[in-house]
């Protein structure tokens, strides 16, 4: 899969690439990221890529041109490529999008400075807004990082196994359950002895149940929207029967 990042901060791209799986990933070739710096296509004598707002108005706004002539040029190396524009104002990134994304083979992510950019950059050459989340970035290299990070390792062989990916969490969009490993004792502070059991069964019982309450306490949106087993929606019963319980204990 390929990645091109336009920026006017190629630098930011050097280091989180460079460690861990992502880091072997590139090395393996399943991923290639390319940062193409906006402002070498900004023709003007002093290469200016942002101007004030018509208008009036706080801050400055990214010029269509620069970015135009760089999103040609790698449309015209690759047509089929789907160029994304990170923004607060676009879509709430979430794994089924990643997992959407993960089946592309050629992504442009166009990260914006200053106030945004020119609306007709948006109206010409952009298929799809992306947001991170609800709050405002001084630029959106770090909303494309993170994107790239949570769509390559859904690649295949990009994580060691592949069946960690599709036990992710927020896919059938449950949190995951609690997770412990050596030592078994931490400060009087000890493991469930279900986990040591042997009995995988009981495990992924308890695991169900517990992935189950922690999403129904913290989210229950995704609660809403889970498609659950006839087991799970078993275990959600006893779950809510058994606060029902401890609510209605309160009282006395
Ligand atoms: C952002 C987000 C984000 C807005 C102004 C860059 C900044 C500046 N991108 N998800 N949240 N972008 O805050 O994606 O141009």
């Amino acid at each position: 899969m390929r990645f091109d990042i336009l920026t006017l901060f190629p630098d930011m791209f050097s280091s989180p690439f460079r460690e861990s799986i992502l880091g072997k990933a590139i090395e393996k070739g399943l991923i290639q990221i390319r940062t193409i710096n906006i402002r070498d296509f900004a023709l003007n004598k002093h290469q200016v890529v942002d101007d004030t707002p018509y208008g009036g108005g706080q801050g400055m706004v990214m010029k269509v041109e620069p970015i135009a002539r760089a999103i040609e040029v790698v449309k015209s190396q690759d047509p089929s490529a789907w160029t994304i524009y990170l923004t607060p104002q676009g879509k709430q990134f979430n794994q089924e999008i990643a997992l959407t994304f993960s089946s592309k083979s050629h992504l442009i992510l166009l990260c914006g400075r200053y106030e945004g950019i020119d609306e007709r950059a948006r109206e010409l050459f952009i298929d799809e807004e992306i947001s991170i989340g609800d709050y405002v970035l001084t630029g959106g290299e770090l909303a494309a990082m993170v994107l790239i990070d949570a769509v390559s390792r859904l690649l295949p062989g990009v994580l060691g196994s592949d069946r960690s990916a599709e036990e992710d969490s927020f896919l059938n969009s449950l949190l995951e359950y609690p997770q412990y490993t050596r030592p078994f004792d931490f400060r009087g502070s000890s493991v469930p002895d279900v986990l040591l059991s042997g009995n995988h069964s009981a495990i992924s019982l308890w695991r169900r149940r517990e992935a189950l309450k922690r999403t129904l306490a913290r989210r229950p949106d995704l609660l809403a929207k889970a498609r659950l087993s006839n087991e799970e929606q078993r275990l959600l019963e006893a779950i809510l029967q058994e606060s029902r319980v401890d609510k209605s204990g309160d009282g006395v």
